[in-house]
């Protein structure tokens, strides 16, 4: 079907007709995308099929990653890069008069994830299946995935997202192997025939979780592997007096990706969807490492399961109930499998997004599951006093269970034997100060794996002029073999080769450009510095720091008319969570301070601002190919580690932050001449909030350009704005400042100078930017899923035969 372009044709044709009705000149783009897909998972569905015979028949270790996120993006292209069928693809498309492009452009974004944790799910699942790795994806089938971001009069509007609306042709329904999660009821116990003390949950509301299983392509390989992901439905129960409301609240387990806000609402809802994805992942896990025959003393040797962040530890418990009360291990041995079994990744260090459940919301939900949490709670917190004697502050401290909350974060430090941090700094903050009492007991249990990103989608799929250019200089192994771009190296004093370099990079700013005059109808200077900062809205991230610097620039080349810097396109893309109200306005500052700057004449051929709404995988894939600065400016240690950073730098563009997360590894990497860093370190605002001393309303005072620009925010600069930016000002200098803003300004804004200074010498931005590129091999996920799969899982590549042949 996909052998050479004649045949791709006619089954194209054929198939077109045949599924939708109508002469190929009657069907639109959504017909014919969906045809194509049809054909590429039909394609696919041999060697997933072989793929999982082989998982089945195998002795070899299998992974499965359970996640709450998957931010997928689209599909199509991924598979089609995979596959290896572009070409064919391509031109055959083309003699029907069909751009592969447009096609692609019919499917949606699939959503199911808020940020850096989903899509690095994501492209986990890329890597295992491209390293021939056993690895599977566990996640839900949410029905709405993150919402759409509209931008109205400035600010933003969301609206639910629609994934499903057409259908959905990558995946696979499988109601045989739907699973029955209860929740709700009470537990009795009673002894059985042997005389053991027995446990059963009884009057418990059952739903059903069917699976819905989608095939992850490897790269120039025939593994495909699975990602499940689970539907929450009405199971087949006669008892309920309000069928109405049993539905409802049944469905609305898969209907929405939960927004992370700090909101207490909908606690209930989440913890449900948590059990729910943790119990119908462990039954199937348990189901197939079953059919293997083999001693359940055995699992760690054959299952490892991972969790991504605290959202899945129910896993803990819930594998501790399935060897407790249906393989009847002793409780001891139980749980050496369980924590032998499980590992965690830790993503963040901000105290508002540790989770922590109500003993009142999570007892009467997941009755027995509760009593199990208790009991290891109970067994830890007297090792810790046969530990620490007398040192009550330190136990309360470390408890899993205190001031009626259940700690997830330290249920999954006790009842895992990995923990890992997502940078190197990262992993450090967490072993010398946020975990350390932790750390303390269980050294050996962490260590550090620095993130990466598939280097397939973020650079061969969205940048193919610069995936050609590295081709025709080096050859084309470094596409399996990530590190190997280190030869690009040798060309970066090649006036020939830099050159090039520019005009791919040129000509992906004009294919931008297009995209911000459609989308914003602002025209932007293709000689100007495209500036970028795309990423969620956060305060730590600082957007806030960004915007004061434009605010500066243009007050001052209203002031002063000789002061003409080289010209910039600020171009943002976030989304607030809908509860965020900080958030929500510092997007329309953004939008405000567009609206005046690139509206004013006197300063516009040098400034202008760009907030592209609804930022997503594949708007994102269109921006980093085309941005020549990039933004990563949070707080020093706040920052877990970034994967943004990654996708700027692998496509050329010099970035200018903090030496925070994964910025750190990048300044190492390509050396001080190659990036711009600013700011205090990690040490410095760590000191700062152990020991206070800073005064954020000095820097207002003493610094006149914050002054004004910190003033503007209130003093009617901005027409028809009358209080609304209030909050932003008082975060600066009523709340002194959280993220230290005003203390990095001075910094922040002489980098910036030395970034318009460094652009005036062309070939030296063009060959920083090639060392960028040549040492950006180390962030493909390919290497860090490898460590994943040495250092915690213990699983090796299959490379059967049988799914060769
Ligand atoms: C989301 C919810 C709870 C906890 C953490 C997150 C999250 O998305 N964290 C982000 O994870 C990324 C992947 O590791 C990191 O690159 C980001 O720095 C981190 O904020």
């Amino acid at each position: 079907m996909f052998d050479n372009k004649e045949q791709f044709k006619k089954a194209f044709l054929s198939k077109l007709e045949m599924s939708v009705g109508k002469s190929f000149e009657e069907t639109s783009p959504q017909d014919q995308y969906h045809v194509l897909g049809n054909m590429i998972r039909e394609y696919i569905s041999t060697n997933w099929i072989k793929t999982n015979q082989v998982y089945h028949s195998t002795e070899a270790k299998q992974v499965y990653y359970l996640s709450i996120e998957f931010l997928l993006g689209r599909i199509m292209g991924s598979n089609i890069l995979n596959l290896g069928i572009g070409d064919v693809v391509e031109e055959g498309l083309r003699d029907l008069g069909i751009s592969l492009d447009d096609l692609e452009s019919n499917e949606p974004d699939s959503a199911l994830g808020n940020g850096g944790l989903g899509r690095l799910a994501a492209c986990f699942m890329d890597s295992l299946a491209s390293l021939d790795l056993p690895g599977h994806g566990c996640g839900i089938r949410y029905k709405h995935g993150l919402f759409e971001q509209k931008i109205v009069n400035g600010v933003q509007v969301e609206y639910p997202e629609l994934w499903l609306q057409n259908g959905q042709v990558w995946e696979v329904r499988k109601s045989d192997l739907s699973v029955e999660v209860p929740f709700w009821g009470k537990v009795e116990s009673f002894e059985d025939e042997q005389g053991r003390l027995r446990f059963r949950h009884r009057d418990a509301e059952p739903i059903m979780a069917v699976p819905y299983d989608i095939p992850v392509v490897g790269y120039q390989t025939e593994t495909v592997n699975t990602l499940r992901l689970w539907n929450a439905e009405p199971a087949n129960v006669p008892f309920h007096d309000d069928i109405m409301r049993y539905k409802r609240e049944t469905e609305m387990v898969s209907e929405f990706l939960y927004p992370d806000d700090a909101e207490d609402s909908g606690k209930i809802l989440r913890l449900k969807q948590q059990y729910f994805l943790v119990r119908a992942s462990l039954n199937s896990i348990l189901n197939s490492f079953r059919k293997k025959q083999k001693d359940i003393r055995e699992l760690p040797n054959y299952v490892s399961i991972h969790i991504n962040d605290t959202h899945p530890v129910l896993a803990i418990p819930e594998l501790m109930r399935i060897l407790l009360d249906e393989e009847m291990l002793p409780w001891e041995e139980a749980w050496d499998i369980t924590v032998q079994t499980i590992s965690y990744t830790n993503h963040t260090t901000l105290s508002e997004a540790l989770e922590k459940w109500p003993v009142r919301l999570f007892q009467p939900l997941l009755p027995r599951i509760y009593m199990i949490v208790e009991e290891i709670n109970e067994r830890f917190c007297k090792e810790l006093w046969e530990r620490y004697p007398g040192q009550w502050q330190r136990i309360e401290d470390m408890a899993i269970i205190a001031h009626d909350q259940v700690k997830m974060a330290h249920l999954a430090l006790v009842g895992t034997h990995s923990t890992n941090g997502v940078a190197y700094l990262h992993t450090e903050i967490l072993k010398k100060r946020e975990m350390n009492n932790f750390y303390e007991i269980f050294p050996e249990r962490f260590n550090n794996k620095t993130n990466g990103i598939t280097h397939r989608r973020w650079l061969m799929k969205s940048n193919p002029a610069l995936t050609g250019l590295i081709t025709e200089s080096i050859g084309d192994k470094w596409k399996v073999e990530p590190p190997l771009l280190k030869e690009l190296e040798h060309y970066k004093d090649d006036a020939a080769f830099l050159e090039q370099l520019e005009k791919v990079k040129h000509e992906n700013k004009v294919k931008l450009a297009e995209r911000i005059f459609q989308q914003n109808q602002i025209k932007v200077n293709l000689d100007s510095i495209f500036d970028v900062q795309v990423k969620r809205l956060h305060a730590y991230k600082r957007q806030l720091l960004n915007v004061l610097h434009i605010m500066y620039l243009y007050n001052r080349m209203k002031e002063d008319p000789s002061f003409r810097p080289h010209p910039r396109t600020f171009i943002f893309g976030a989304k607030a969570s809908p509860g965020y109200y900080y958030a929500k306005k510092i997007i329309k500052l953004i939008n405000t301070v567009a609206e005046k700057v690139n509206n004013d004449k006197t300063t516009n051929d040098y400034l202008k601002v760009v907030f592209l709404e609804n930022y997503r995988v594949s708007l994102a894939e269109e921006i980093f190919p085309a941005a020549e600065v990039s933004e990563q400016i949070s707080t020093a240690s706040k920052e877990a580690s970034g994967t943004g950073n990654m996708k700027f730098m692998m496509n050329g563009a010099l970035t200018i932050g903090t030496m925070d997360g994964a910025n750190v590894e990048i300044f190492e990497r390509v050396g001080k001449d190659n990036i711009f860093i600013f700011g205090m370190t990690s040490e410095e605002v760590m000191n700062y909030q152990a020991n206070g001393g800073y005064h954020s309303s000095e820097y207002y005072m003493l610094d006149r350009r914050i002054h004004e620009a910190v003033n503007q925010l209130v003093n009617g600069f901005f027409p028809n704005t009358n209080g609304m930016f209030d909050v932003i000002y008082d975060s600066l200098l009523i709340e002194n400042d959280q993220y230290f803003v005003l203390r990095d300004f001075d910094s922040y804004v002489k980098t910036q100078e030395k970034v318009s200074n460094a652009y005036q010498d062309k070939k030296g931005w063009n060959k920083s930017s090639v060392v960028n590129i040549a040492n950006s091999g180390f962030f493909s996920s390919d290497r860090t899923i490898t460590e994943y799969a040495n250092d915690i899982w213990h699983v090796k590549p299959v490379n059967s035969p049988i799914i060769k042949a």
